[in-house]
């Protein structure tokens, strides 16, 4: 069994981003050059298995925007880069370098800074500028990161570079204005509000011409899309294989986010977002021409930790300002702890590559069995180091006979609040177990009596025998035992009838 974590089914420049998990990480980047292997093998977004070791930040130092997405209602955070809900602080440039340097200096793993709204971070050249000019100076260790709507970019392309800007995110939602037209009512740009389908199509050049600029200047880019059913859900394919061409590194189609409560256009007209089937089919259909991204938490514009977490509390200005730092020190240290990751890192893809000697040799007939989706409760580490009842996301893991692969992450309520309501919250864990619908294990480092029976009598089987074990091993030997025990042989009839058909 061959363990890769995302983005089967891509020709040879598959990998980048999309690493294997502890499986087989330098398998899929090493065929990059090492050049690119250094920009991504750190970043949390842009590599799957750095994102169980790695943190990043964004400061809120963008508050305007030159353009109106359906999606986004100003008072809350930039749908591009964030699910919505208000930023706690908007900082000046110098505040945005303070809690910054105190945030590196308390979170070593944290290797990246993004700015990333809370409206467009090249509609505010100014701030952005100034904040990334002081941190290359000041945290040279840390790396910068840029999510954009694309249409000042094409002017901006230069001044990034000076920055040393390694990648940039471009929201592209579509290639075509009579999609773009349903999904931004205006732009504005030359001093005029522009509306309608000439604002969409003249988006969507500057987008392309941004893209083209910073491909062909060796910047790594990102295309976040978000999918709205019904407006651009089939035609993203077509945008991947667009943006793809141009030499963007990485797709991520991330789910719409449209609640009444929003106040956003879609929120108010009843729009829908996709469900969890919906997105992993469009992932997966758009994956044959690219890289997919499917890790992304869609976090705040002042988000802070590993993804999935927002650690913002502990970093108030109020409080930062209180916090002495000495950033040589802790830069010492960073480098010293980062160390440390590498090295659990290599060991665990060592284990990994031995296990895939073993899996292999136990490896059945092709297709003779059926895939199994299986969720995770890990808090990080690419670990299984989570209490079923403390698990606020779970990791959606899909096994076959040759590979296993990250395919999502779905959220869900705190089954175990901590205080007399655990094991009693009989709503909450009917709630979690609707979201885990389809799969057959869940895998925590340990899990209570009474969710075990609901668990089991729903048809997913809790397991904690993996505790504190690499995720995707952990996955691979379970779906292994379920293999030997002859629960996962496809039923007469059901067997791809593709199977020997060269042979
Ligand atoms: Fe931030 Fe974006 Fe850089 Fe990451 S986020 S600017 S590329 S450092 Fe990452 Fe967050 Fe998804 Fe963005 S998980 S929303 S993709
Ligand atoms: Fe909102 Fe971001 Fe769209 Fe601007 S680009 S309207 S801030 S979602």
């Amino acid at each position: 069994m061959h363990i890769t974590a995302i983005n089967e089914g891509n020709s040879g420049s598959e990998g980048g981003c999309s690493s294997s998990g502890c499986g087989g990480s330098s398998d899929q980047l090493d065929h990059l050059p090492q050049h690119i292997r250094d920009k991504v093998k750190d970043h949390p977004c842009y590599s799957e298995e750095a994102h169980h070791h790695y943190a990043r930040m964004h400061v809120a130092v963008a508050p305007a925007c030159n353009i109106q997405c359906h999606y986004c209602n100003r008072k809350y955070d930039c749908a591009n880069e964030s699910r919505p809900g208000v930023v706690s602080e908007l900082l000046t440039p110098d505040q945005a370098v303070k809690k910054v340097m105190a945030v590196a200096a308390n979170i070593p793993q944290m290797t990246v800074l993004g700015i990333a709204g809370p409206g467009d971070p090249l509609a505010n050249p100014e701030r952005t500028f100034e904040t990334f000019r002081q941190l290359t100076e000041k945290a040279p260790d840390i790396k910068l990161c840029v999510s954009t709507n694309g249409l000042s970019l094409p002017e901006q392309v230069d001044e990034l570079c000076q920055h040393n800007i390694d990648h940039v995110t471009i929201t592209i939602n579509c290639v075509d204005p009579e999609v773009g037209e349903k999904i931004y009512p205006w732009i504005f740009w030359n001093n005029r509000r522009i509306k309608g389908r000439k604002g969409a199509e003249i988006l969507i050049a500057q987008q392309q011409k941004g893209l083209e600029m910073l491909t062909e200047r060796g910047i790594l880019v990102k295309v976040n899309s978000v999918m709205i059913p019904g407006v651009n859900d089939h035609h993203l394919e077509e945008v991947s294989r667009v943006v793809k061409s141009k030499g963007a590194f990485l797709h991520n189609v991330m789910p719409l986010i449209a609640e009444a409560e929003h106040g956003t256009f879609y929120g108010v007209m009843g729009q829908r977002g996709p469900t969890h089937d919906e997105l992993q089919t469009l992932q997966d259909q758009c994956a044959g021409d690219m890289n997919m991204m499917r890790h992304c938490r869609q976090c705040r514009a002042d988000a802070v930790g590993m993804l999935g977490e927002d650690r913002g509390d502990e970093f108030t200005m109020e409080k930062v300002e209180t916090m002495e730092i000495d950033y040589q020190e802790a830069m010492q240290r960073r480098a010293e702890y980062q160390q440390q990751i590498e090295q659990a890192r290599e060991a665990q893809q060592k284990r990994s590559q031995e296990s895939f000697v073993s899996l292999a040799s136990l490896k059945r007939k092709r297709h003779q069995s059926r895939p199994v989706l299986m969720a995770v409760a890990s808090s990080g580490g690419g670990v299984i180091n989570q209490h079923f009842g403390h698990a606020r996301e779970f990791l959606i893991y899909e096994a076959t006979e040759l590979d296993v692969r990250f395919v999502g992450h779905r959220k869900v309520d705190l089954y175990c609040s901590g205080d007399s309501s655990c094991g009693e919250g009989e709503s909450v864990l009917d709630q979690i177990i609707r979201t885990l619908s389809g799969c057959e294990a869940v895998l925590c480092s340990k899990v209570g009596y009474e969710p075990w029976e609901r668990l089991e009598a729903a048809g997913i089987q809790p397991n904690g025998e993996y505790a504190m074990e690499p995720i995707e091993e952990a996955v691979a030997a379970l779906y292994q035992e379920m293999l030997q025990s002859g629960a996962l042989v496809k039923a007469r009839g059901d067997e791809d009838k593709s199977v020997g058909a060269c042979a």
